[in-house]
């Protein structure tokens, strides 16, 4: 059974690159690896992961690149396989780059379990989990159709080619957008998971195209950069912006209308099923190849509702 949300906590704090440890020191031994240091959504995993660990008696140890990028992630997985952990739960920052160091974890004995992200090949991994990312970036598509039913040009920004996630998210939103009537998709750009590239490319795009009526930014750091741009602009009376991530800036953004459709996932349920699935393989259990999470379409009019308990954590 899947741990229910109302354990999530987060004793420690989340966020920096440096490694944080959780947890009884008797039980099986975890080592999470982010995406990213100090992203909202990695820090409300580890909450989950915690949470799940601290009832089955594990100890967590936290890390995180400073950058998403494989050749900072790769030597932190390296080490960690040296200090041989029971279990390795990590969102691959891409998804070649990072195959061959997870497989040898695997292969040092380490139960793999990915979260988040995937790699090309996952077969090594006990289980990998995801938010339905195709799923979250159609119902963006939606989002931006809903405020502009006659079409117009739309764009996406996202992180960079070879991430699992964002590459899923951007493929269901040119399907539903290729779909529909009297839309016009200008494509994809990528921001490098930097704010102020996410906001260039977006000032850049406006100038070029002017009557641009919508905008998806498929993650937290290019929703950040997205609503700069359009402001820079002066074009937040005619774009539409979905991001992808509730984290309180994107929240705030959302309430001061800046940012008019937040696509939250459940990023504590995903450490938390992976904290499960590791455990279950550790103990000889069966597990689930792939488990698939929800997301939510967050709004002005369900953010101060039920939409409230869907924003990420920040420490
Ligand atoms: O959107 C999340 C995560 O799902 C993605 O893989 C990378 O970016 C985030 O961490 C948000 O910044």
């Amino acid at each position: 059974a899947t741990v229910g949300l109302a354990l999530v906590g987060c004793s420690s704090g989340g966020g920096g690159s440096s490694s944080s440890t959780a947890g009884a020191s008797d039980g099986f031994k975890i080592a999470f690896v982010q995406g990213v240091a100090g992203d909202e959504f990695y820090i409300s995993m580890q909450c989950g992961i915690e949470a799940a660990a601290e009832e089955a008696g594990a100890t967590v140890t936290t890390q995180g690149p400073e950058k998403f990028d494989p050749t900072l992630q790769k030597p932190i997985v390296d080490s960690i396989v040296a200090s041989k952990p029971d279990a390795l739960l990590i969102a691959p920052t891409d998804v070649t780059a990072m195959e061959a160091p997870l497989k040898a974890a695997a292969d040092a004995g380490i139960k793999v379990v990915l979260v988040d992200t995937t790699v090309e090949d996952p077969s090594f991994a006990v289980s990998a989990i995801a938010s339905d990312n195709v799923g979250g970036g159609k119902a963006a598509f939606e989002a931006i159709q809903e405020a502009h039913p006659d079409g117009g040009k739309v764009l996406v920004v996202s992180v960079d080619p070879g991430i699992s996630t964002t590459d899923a998210r951007v493929e269901g939103f040119q399907k539903a957008a290729e779909a529909a009537d009297g839309f016009d998709y200008l494509g994809v750009q990528y921001s490098h998971n930097e704010p102020a590239t996410a906001a260039e490319i977006v000032t850049a795009a406006l100038q070029k195209d002017p009557d641009i009526v919508g905008i998806f930014a498929a993650n937290l750091f290019a929703a950040e950069g997205t609503a700069t741009g359009v402001q820079q602009a002066g074009k937040q009376d005619s774009v539409t912006i979905v991001g992808f991530d509730a984290g309180p800036a994107q929240v705030e953004q959302l309430k001061a209308g800046t940012v008019q459709a937040l696509v939250a996932q459940e990023p504590a349920t995903i450490g938390q099923d992976g904290v499960e699935q590791a455990i279950a393989a550790l103990n000889g259990d069966p597990t689930e190849a792939e488990i698939q999470t929800g997301f939510t379409i967050l709004t002005k009019d369900n953010i101060d509702g039920e939409g409230a308990d869907a924003v990420y954590k920040s420490s």
